[in-house]
């Protein structure tokens, strides 16, 4: 088999890339290790900044998220027993953040996809990206038994943290920058209204909380959790008293519970990878780098890979011009440096850290107060959490 792009990886930034370039007249194969339901089952983000949405309109993939997805003007930041709203339309000139959940983006970009007729290979094992220091990249793998071959002008690694791409990338090549909290979210999502009509993110002396949701009648909650808690522990009764704990005491009032149908425990972790191209091999989204979840940024941060990297491989097809390709590394990564600082600080104030001294209390809370009762600091807050531009 021959095609253009080989893209490993169906998630967001995939499918995105996919369907981009399908739209483009740009032929490209999709190759997942695991099926379609299993992709679909992952409940993660719910946030998307205008540029996200503008890609999904590019990818002619956004009317249900129009339709459906929910404008947010603004959110909550909620400490020492009071809400303090986040006026994001106000403070950034008209800009605001659409709600709708990761897996619905998903599957609307799948849709489009099986109705474009791009080809797509689930449950593809021993994917592997080969070749990508020369001209003739290729990419194997291994289905009912019988390895295939995929020959290719370039291969996109949208394969995830966990994924093959980065790791086939010699180590003297790449370099790479972490830092792991000592802390978790547990998250669960219920079929009951959400407790506030915007996001509330909590600052409490027993650990952060996040209020979101996916719908008017489906809620998203998240609780800090120690990093070796068991989601076993969590009975739906433990996890809203523990809940409502964290929140101002109109909002704990308010809480409407009901019986959980997911619930889980993700660790937060910041990581980049330098450089995210190798020859013909650009690694996309979080196969390149995570941010912990409280600036709500991974998914636009694939996104934006995803725009940068298009741009690139339209002008080299369109023009013949491989400036945008060369161009791909260091755009990216200008702008997923920013948005790691920015999840990094969002989580550093937001969260109860074990070994915070009462040094670091007490900073916590005057940038707290800074924060949002000044302008200044607030409008850096909201242009950050709008997204920045790309
Ligand atoms: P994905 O979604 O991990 O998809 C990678 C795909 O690659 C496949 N794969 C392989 N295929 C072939 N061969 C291999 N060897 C392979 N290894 C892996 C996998 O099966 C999978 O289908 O990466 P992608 O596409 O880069 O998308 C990134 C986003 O999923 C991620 O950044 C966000 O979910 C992060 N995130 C959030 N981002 C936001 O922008 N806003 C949010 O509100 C937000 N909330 C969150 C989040 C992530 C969370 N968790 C659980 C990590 C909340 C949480 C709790
Ligand atoms: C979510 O709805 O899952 C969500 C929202 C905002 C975040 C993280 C996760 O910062």
């Amino acid at each position: 088999m021959r095609t253009q792009v080989a893209i490993i990886g169906s998630g967001p930034s995939g499918l995105l890339l996919g369907q981009l370039l399908t739209e483009a007249g740009i032929d490209n194969v999709i190759l997942d290790r695991v099926g379609k339901d299993h992709i679909l089952g992952r409940v993660r983000a719910g946030v998307l900044e205008e540029g996200t949405v503008g890609l999904m309109d590019k990818a002619k993939s956004g009317a249900r998220l129009h339709a459906e997805g929910l404008p947010h003007d603004g959110f909550s930041l909620a400490f020492d027993g009071r809400d303090h709203r986040i006026d994001l339309h106000g403070l950034t000139g008209g800009k605001r953040v659409t709600v709708y959940g990761q897996t619905e983006l998903t599957r609307d970009l799948m849709t489009h996809r099986e109705q474009s007729g791009a080809p797509t290979i689930y449950d593809a094992a021993n994917v592997n990206p080969h070749g990508f220091d020369g001209i003739t990249p290729y990419v194997t793998y291994e289905k009912d038994g019988i390895t295939h071959h995929i020959d290719c002008d370039f291969i996109a690694g949208c394969d995830g943290f966990h994924g093959v791409s980065r790791k086939s990338v010699p180590e003297k090549s790449i370099r790479s920058f972490e830092k792991i909290y000592p802390f978790g979210w547990l998250g669960l999502l219920a079929d009951v209204p959400p407790v506030n009509h915007e996001l509330i993110y909590a600052n409490h002396p027993r650990g952060f909380a996040l209020c979101s949701m996916r719908s008017m009648t489906r809620s998203r909650y998240y609780i800090q959790c120690p990093l070796d808690e068991k989601i076993e522990n969590w009975s739906d009764d433990r996890f809203w008293d523990e809940l409502r704990h964290r929140l101002p005491a109109h909002h704990a009032e308010a809480l409407v519970t009901g019986p959980s149908f997911e619930k889980s425990i993700a660790p937060l972790r910041s990581f980049v990878a330098e450089p995210m191209r190798f020859g013909r091999l650009f690694l996309v989204g979080d196969a390149a780098h995570i941010v912990p979840p409280t600036g709500a940024k991974g998914l636009n941060l694939a996104a934006s890979d995803v725009h940068y990297l298009f741009s690139g491989l339209a002008e080299h097809y369109q023009d013949r011009s491989n400036a945008g390709l060369d161009a791909y590394s260091t755009h990216a990564l200008a702008r997923v440096w920013k948005a790691v600082r920015f999840s990094w600080w969002m989580t550093t104030m937001m969260h109860r850290f074990p070994d915070t001294s009462d040094f670091d209390q007490k900073i916590q809370e005057a940038e707290l107060d800074y924060l949002t009762h000044s302008r200044a600091a607030s409008t850096a807050l909201a242009e950050n959490y709008v997204g920045l531009p790309y």
